[in-house]
């Protein structure tokens, strides 16, 4: 995977230059429901930093980002009164997970029974 492309769309979001329908933020996310929802609730949680991938994200990222992004994401669930009866986070990384914008971000799913973990195999 290439470097950081600062004008990919969550950037863009990050930076209020694009609207986003904002659920949560802090210093460490932004969490905003995603454009195409898949289920009743789709959100997207990005970290505030420039990030391509997990792995990028993990090895450059400092402990204090990582941990306050996870954080964010179960705080944003628990939220959305998602805890009970459940809910699915899946992160695309790379061509092979389809990912379509290269700012790292976890989808969270929730709102009715989410069927299969993955389609389209
Ligand atoms: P992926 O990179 O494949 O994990 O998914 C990217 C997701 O981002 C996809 O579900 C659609 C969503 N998305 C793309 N552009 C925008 C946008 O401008 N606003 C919002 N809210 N979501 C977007």
């Amino acid at each position: 995977m290439s470097g950081y492309d600062t004008n990919n769309i969550f950037a863009r979001i990050l930076r209020g230059e694009i609207p986003c329908a904002k659920v949560f933020e802090d210093e460490f996310v932004l969490a905003f429901n995603d454009v195409a929802p898949q289920a009743p609730v789709h959100v997207l949680v990005i970290p505030r930093g420039a990030y391509v991938s997990f792995a990028d994200f993990t090895l450059r990222a400092s402990s204090d980002e990582v941990c306050g992004f996870f954080r964010a994401v179960g705080l944003v669930a628990t939220q959305l009164n998602l805890d009970e009866p459940g809910y699915r986070l899946l992160s695309n990384i790379g061509q092979d997970a389809h990912q379509q914008v290269e700012h790292f971000h976890v989808h969270l799913f929730g709102g009715r029974p989410l069927g299969a973990m993955l389609a389209g195999s």
